[in-house]
């Protein structure tokens, strides 16, 4: 897809309009000649160095925010991001992994990739966690690396570490960006290779002594491909005949549940599954990435399976199901709770998947149609004739009357025990979420109490949980993220502890860019999924069974307050009311310290731990008898 200034010569004009002024500026820089008037001109003439060439480039490929941390190899990249008006607004972030992060987040809900840009280094490796993350979890994002010079390579020199090699198993595509010449196309696979097929991360490391260099005219191009400005950059979906048959299996089952996964929020196939659904009155599950897929309050919106947060009835309902279409779901460990539900060879699957390495790989499916979320479900239900809807009403009928049981009898646990229970913390926020809202969560206590209480009032409204790695410490970044991707929409953070304690330098970002957001914290004084866990597996002979998993007891709101963020500090029911209805009239950051009780104390609902110990407690009643 390269193309020669020649061929290319009104866009390539167009993308060159404006940069004088950044040359001008650009340290080195002598005489400048304008490229979109001397398209076939002489090397000596130009005079735009790789890293306003970048620049220029991210602008054109509508990048609005470049979330980063300066170091010694940055400054040719500042300088250029300094010099040109038009430049992506730069976020200065407290820690790389907290960049990317916020890159991330912002990404799941633009779908645009998420650009984050580090030194050399340290600042790589600090980067290594979010990279990871959006690449396992199909997020376009696209790192770039402020290299050393490509003289130091080799020669002992401070930082010097093989980026391209480091970043491989966990992204799309890295490359060591070797000649100025070569920096348009490079930028251009990162691009491709971000949004397109399964979204993922590219990695580039850009020597700093290449960012200097002058951009030769001849033969560059600096053109962007706006098609990859987005994932999916292009969709592609299964041919008529495989669709015919999937479908028409589908359409024979008598008991069809559709289960929707992270992959179809990445696709944008939200409303393409939802009306798929409403035409053929399938009920609708998800997983915990998939949430929002389906609104929470619809008719056919089952709730969510697996082993974290599940309700009870959806896994009845993927017990219970004799076909189940998978949509942007990897059948991993956590949704299929360890390949054990549903039950291998009792059900017909059918999975729809852009990925090669995914589609029926942890299970023998029976249709597997590879292509994307959206387009491939959109070509199901445009083959689905209203007139050949089955009757499937005795089947959801059975469904909602167990989804209506479980919330009367979760309406009707909520109390205002002290310690405040997880559950009463998310009853009072859903009561607050009834606008469009993104939340974003942490791992912990959040997690599951959020998945299974959470409600969100508005189809446009998400929730957020980084689910590949599940690494502590997303959401105060993530807020970040979120803010830029949505800044009119209410944005909340969900985080315990643990995680304050692996972010809380954002906090300083934070009030720095005075986001409004409010901030929950869940304070357990400890690693509280670590203890449960502990608690879990614990030998009979240990009766407290925990090792190496509290902190102190403190007042965090002071952390917050340390910014001048406006802290409350919740023990009881009604601080939680009252801080809360202040927090969300406020438009400016609030930390809400709420000192919770522990997930070690009471288990949270995870079902693998539910079976354990009540299987324990089985024995232990025989034992006595
Ligand atoms: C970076 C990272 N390290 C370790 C873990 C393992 N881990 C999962 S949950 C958890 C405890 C979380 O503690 P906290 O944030 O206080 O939440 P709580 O469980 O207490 O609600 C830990 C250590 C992880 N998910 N990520
Ligand atoms: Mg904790």
């Amino acid at each position: 897809v390269l193309t020669g200034i020649g061929r290319k010569r009104d866009r390539h004009s167009r993308h060159f309009a404006g940069m004088g002024a950044i040359a001008e500026q650009i340290a080195g820089c002598g005489q400048y000649e304008s490229y979109g008037t001397h398209g076939t001109s002489s090397q000596k003439e130009s005079c735009v160095n790789g890293a306003a060439a970048l620049i220029t480039m991210l602008t054109q490929y509508q990048v609005e925010y470049i979330f980063g941390v300066p170091g010694d190899t940055n400054v040719a990249l500042y300088q250029a991001l300094k010099a040109d008006a038009n430049a992506p607004r730069h976020i200065m972030c407290r820690d790389e992994r907290s960049a990317v992060f916020m890159a991330d987040c912002y990404a799941r809900l633009t779908g645009k990739p998420g650009v984050v840009e580090v030194p050399s280094g340290a600042g790589a490796m600090y980067a290594l966690p979010g990279v990871a993350e959006a690449d396992r979890s199909s997020v376009p994002l696209i790192l770039l690396v402020n290299d050393i010079p490509r003289s130091g390579v080799g020669r002992g020199t401070l930082t010097e570490l093989p980026v391209a090699d480091l970043f491989r198993p966990i992204a799309n595509y890295c490359e060591t960006l070797s000649q100025i010449e070569k920096l348009p196309e490079v930028v251009r696979r990162a691009f491709r290779c971000a949004a397109g097929g399964r979204p993922g991360a590219s990695v580039l490391a850009l020597p700093e002594d290449v960012l200097y260099e002058t951009l030769p005219i001849e033969g560059v191009s600096l053109h962007v491909e706006e098609r990859c400005a987005r994932a999916p950059s292009h969709r592609s979906r299964p041919d008529d005949r495989e669709l015919d048959e999937a479908l028409a299996a589908l359409l024979s089952a008598r008991r069809p549940l559709i289960v929707a996964g992270g992959g179809a929020n990445r696709s944008g196939a939200q409303t393409a599954v939802r009306e798929f659904a409403e035409r053929l009155s399938i009920p609708v599950a998800v997983t915990i990435t998939g949430q929002g897929v389906v609104p929470d309050g619809h008719p056919l919106a089952i709730g969510v399976i697996g082993d974290n947060g599940f309700h009870p009835h959806a896994l009845w309902a993927l017990e219970e199901a004799d076909f189940i279409v998978y949509v942007g779901c990897r059948m991993g460990s956590v949704a299929t709770m360890n390949g054990t539900s549903p039950k291998k060879k009792q059900t017909r699957i059918l999975q729809i998947d852009i990925a090669d390495d995914t589609l029926a790989n942890t299970y023998e499916v029976d249709f597997a149609l590879a292509g994307d979320a959206r387009a491939t479900v959109e070509a199901l239900a445009g083959r689905a004739q209203p007139g050949a809807r089955p009757d499937w009403i005795a089947w959801t009928t059975q469904i909602n009357r167990r989804r209506s049981a479980f919330w009367d009898d979760a309406a009707s646990a909520l109390h205002d025990h002290v310690p405040l229970r997880p559950e009463r913390v998310m009853d009072a926020l859903s009561r607050r979420l009834k606008g469009r809202v993104n939340v974003i969560s942490d791992a912990g206590t959040p997690t599951p109490y959020a998945t299974r209480f959470l409600t969100l009032g508005d189809s446009r409204s998400r929730l957020i949980i980084p689910r590949f790695f599940g690494g502590l410490g997303y959401a105060i970044p993530g807020v970040i993220g979120a803010h830029f991707a949505e800044p009119e929409t209410q944005v909340v953070g969900l985080f315990g502890d643990g995680s304050l304690g692996m972010s809380a330098g954002e906090l300083e970002t934070i009030a720095r860019l005075q986001i409004p957001v409010v901030l929950v914290h869940f304070n357990n004084a400890c690693f509280g999924w670590i203890k449960a866990l502990q608690r879990v597996h614990a030998p009979s002979t240990d009766n407290d069974g925990v090792f190496q998993v509290d902190f102190g007891k403190h007042d965090m709101r002071n952390l917050a307050q340390v910014y001048g963020i406006r802290g409350y500090r919740v023990e009881n029911a009604d601080d939680l009311e009252a801080a809360l209805d202040e927090a969300f009239a406020l438009n400016e950051p609030c930390f809400l310290d709420v000192v919770v009780e522990s997930i070690a104390d009471r288990f949270p609902p995870v079902m693998s731990w539910l079976k354990r110990t009540a299987a324990r407690a089985n024995e232990a009643g025989v034992a006595q008898h």
